[in-house]
């Protein structure tokens, strides 16, 4: 038997043996039906989150291994003359807001985020419809950005907010846990492959988030919001894809 097996045994072992405790908490204040359709996603989550302690790391690859074709997904071109001014202006007024639960909202530049420490690492996309690719990301940790602004006592959840609509008229948004936010492979990042962010991969800023799967990945990001529950977001999944296609919140891979 592989590691991998084992450690999947023994993870869905304890996810059931976690049934009682963890589906308490978690579902306490959420919508019934969300709590059915999500036990399995999150009893999961709990157990990986007793398995793994401190924080370990998505498999980082070298200059070499970089994919010569990272093919883009979802929204490729944000609809509206609004996004068009930004790109002719090469995002000089665009803002990251970060606002919520947090002690002291900010309002960051992109020359202002690219002034910040950064971090650049390359993995591995893998997109849940069936291609995977590998990029280099520089970007600032989210846990630096949170460390400046502060948390209040209930902060629980990070939301993205990005400035793309979908065919239904929504909003794209995705959504963290503080344990995912701190993770310091966790960045917003402005560059990709050596260069500032494409419009295709989510320009000026997008979510990389490396051991979550896709469309976790948050592009056109223009607001981070802190919050105690995701049940007034969107329709209260956590995501667009959560709330449009019943994707599971947590996509740990
Ligand atoms: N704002 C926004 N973020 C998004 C999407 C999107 O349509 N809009 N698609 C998601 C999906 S399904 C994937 S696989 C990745 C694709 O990122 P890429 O275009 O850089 O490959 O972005 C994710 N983030
Ligand atoms: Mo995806």
């Amino acid at each position: 038997m592989t590691f991998e097996l084992r450690r999947r045994q023994l993870v869905a072992g304890l996810a059931v043996s976690l049934a009682g405790f963890a589906g308490y908490q978690e579902f306490r204040g959420n919508r019934i039906s969300h709590a059915f359709m999500d036990a399995g996603d999150d009893l999961t989550r709990h157990a990986q989150r007793l398995l793994m302690g401190s924080h370990p790391l998505a498999r980082e690859f070298t200059l070499a291994d970089i994919s010569a074709d990272f093919p883009t997904n979802g929204t490729v071109l944000p609809k509206g003359d609004a996004y068009q001014r930004m790109m002719e202006t090469e995002f000089a007024d665009w803002a990251l807001s970060i606002d919520g639960l947090v002690e002291r909202p900010v309002q960051l530049s992109l020359a202002t985020l690219r002034g910040l420490p950064s971090r650049t690492q390359i993995t591995q996309h893998n997109c849940d419809e069936g291609w995977s690719a590998i990029g280099q990301w520089r970007g600032v940790e989210l846990g630096h950005l949170l460390t400046m602004t502060g948390l209040k006592h209930d902060a629980r959840y990070v939301v993205f907010h990005c400035l793309d609509i979908q065919d239904d008229g929504k909003l794209y948004y995705e959504s963290i846990d503080l344990f995912d936010a701190v993770h310091p492979q966790t960045i917003l990042a402005y560059e990709m492959n050596g260069k500032p962010l494409p419009v295709g991969h989510g320009a000026p800023l997008r979510l990389r988030i490396e051991l979550q799967i896709g469309y976790k990945n948050a592009k056109y990001v223009d607001r981070i919001e802190v919050v105690d529950s995701l049940n007034s977001i969107g329709d209260g999944r956590g995501g667009w894809w959560e709330d449009f296609d019943r994707a599971t919140w947590y996509a740990g891979q």
